[in-house]
């Protein structure tokens, strides 16, 4: 399809204009390489609510149907000639983790929307219907596991186990809930309908490609212009409670002490250890754990930690090997527990498992990519995508493109304008190949 022309001005204006629905000031960190505008954009607030009326606003006008399900996923839609027929799905999302960048999500939501209304201009007529998805909560920030919208709607989680979630909005202590559930927020913010609703019937996909940043530093340092995924790493997530005995600083002495955060320090440090450990026995680096929130009680300069949370994050191709880390890790807990006399509590909010993509839709995309000269590489993601769970209930695969240094989830994140508007193309062409066999 040789007529087919991405707006990437239009597309580029609206990234900026959504970038600028953000609940972060101007950031003046000095130490990012240019002074930017940092996005945070947390599921529910306003800011959430704005970026939804916005894009839905754009979809209505380029004139494609729009409608919300009860947790807010939004379904903008390309109808196709047989609208009976299963669909062509793309899309991603739009919240944003604290002090973020701007293209994390919403190249995939702009990008799947421009990919439709680009065809539509070049006269193209789809077979089955495209859409275009915005999911709801694909951070894990709000409601501490992410992907909430995909895992309703592949099945994967519980609608009464969702609606229980706690809500712990990161203003406050990132461990301290908020007392609220996810079915106060939502419902708050006008998503009232029953989760129960949620869940996609069967074959409601014919096949769904998510573009997105790779938020990694391959396609950049190879000089490669895409990336089509193979298959995304597993996620698992926990938080730990670390109780010992608090005091003070200066008259409980280090023999009597339990300090729960020297604990906390050597649970940390038993992570890495057996992560780097088990990437050595493999020979890859496939394995990744992070702990990224800590909390400390009392938090006071001259008073010996009492009770420590943390979370942590842990990710592997390869389930087994993950799980062979977490016993390592396990019994580290016992041996620091015994030795300074403090409790671990744990508590798995997710395991998740890899997903891998369609052969026939990997395959659609190279012949696109060889067809256009665009060159590209197969390859894993690291990060997990609202993909990873609609893999549950449809064929897929994503796309993706380059971003600087591989930098994401951070102010600096980018991706240029020639990157951006070739993901855009080559998933329009892929969309419109999918939409009429
Ligand atoms: O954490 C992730 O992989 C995704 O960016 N939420
Ligand atoms: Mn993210
Ligand atoms: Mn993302």
């Amino acid at each position: 399809m040789t007529t087919l022309h991405i707006n990437i001005t239009r597309l580029l204006r609206e990234l900026h204009h959504l970038a600028t629905l953000t609940d972060c000031p101007p950031t003046t960190d000095a130490t990012l390489p240019t002074p930017t505008t940092a996005v945070t954009r947390i599921v529910f607030t306003p800011r959430d609510l704005e970026a939804r009326a916005y894009i839905k606003s754009l979809a209505e006008s380029a004139g494609f149907t729009v409608r919300t399900d009860a947790i807010g996923n939004t379904f903008l839609r390309f109808p196709g000639s047989d609208p009976t027929l299963p669909a062509i799905g793309t899309g991603s999302h739009t919240d944003a983790i604290p002090h973020a960048g701007m293209y994390d999500g919403t190249v995939g939501v702009l990008g799947g929307l421009e990919a439709m209304r680009s065809l539509k201009e070049s006269g193209f007529q789809p077979h089955r219907s495209i859409e275009t998805l915005i999911f709801t909560s694909e951070e894990p920030t709000r409601f501490g596991i992410g992907c909430i919208g995909s895992r309703l709607l592949g099945g994967v989680i519980d609608p009464a186990t969702a609606d229980a979630l706690p809500d712990r909005l990161p203003e406050a202590d990132p461990q301290a809930p908020t007392g609220l559930t996810l079915h106060d927020v939502r419902t708050a913010a006008g998503f009232t309908g029953s989760l129960s609703t949620v869940p996609l019937p069967p074959n409601y996909y014919h096949a769904w490609v998510e573009l997105h940043i790779e938020q990694g530093p391959l396609l950049e340092r190879e000089g490669i212009s895409l990336g089509i995924v193979t298959n995304i790493a597993a996620p698992a997530s926990y938080r730990y409670e670390i109780t010992g005995f608090g005091g003070h600083a200066g008259a409980l002495l280090m023999p009597d002490r339990r300090d729960a955060l020297c604990a906390a320090a050597e649970l940390i440090l038993s992570v890495e250890r057996h992560t780097l450990a088990a990437n050595a026995a493999s020979g890859t680096a496939d394995s990744v754990a992070t702990v990224g929130t800590v909390a400390v009680h009392p938090g006071a300069v001259n008073s010996v930690p009492s009770r420590v949370t943390l979370m942590l994050d842990i990710r592997d191709t390869d389930v087994t090997r993950r799980d062979t880390i977490m016993a390592a890790l396990h019994a580290d807990i016992r041996a620091i527990e015994t030795r300074r006399h403090i409790t671990i509590t744990e508590q798995q909010i997710n395991a998740d498992i890899p997903a891998v993509s369609d052969p026939h839709i990997v395959a659609t995309l190279e012949a696109i990519c060889q067809s256009d000269s665009v060159s590209y590489k197969k390859m894993v993601s690291r990060a997990y995508h609202d993909s990873s769970f609609i893999a549950r209930v449809a064929p897929i695969a994503m796309l993706f493109i380059p971003c600087r240094a591989g930098v994401s989830h951070r102010p600096d994140e980018y991706s240029t304008p020639e990157s951006i508007a070739l993901g855009t193309r080559i998933l329009a062409l892929t969309l419109s190949k999918l939409a009429n066999e």
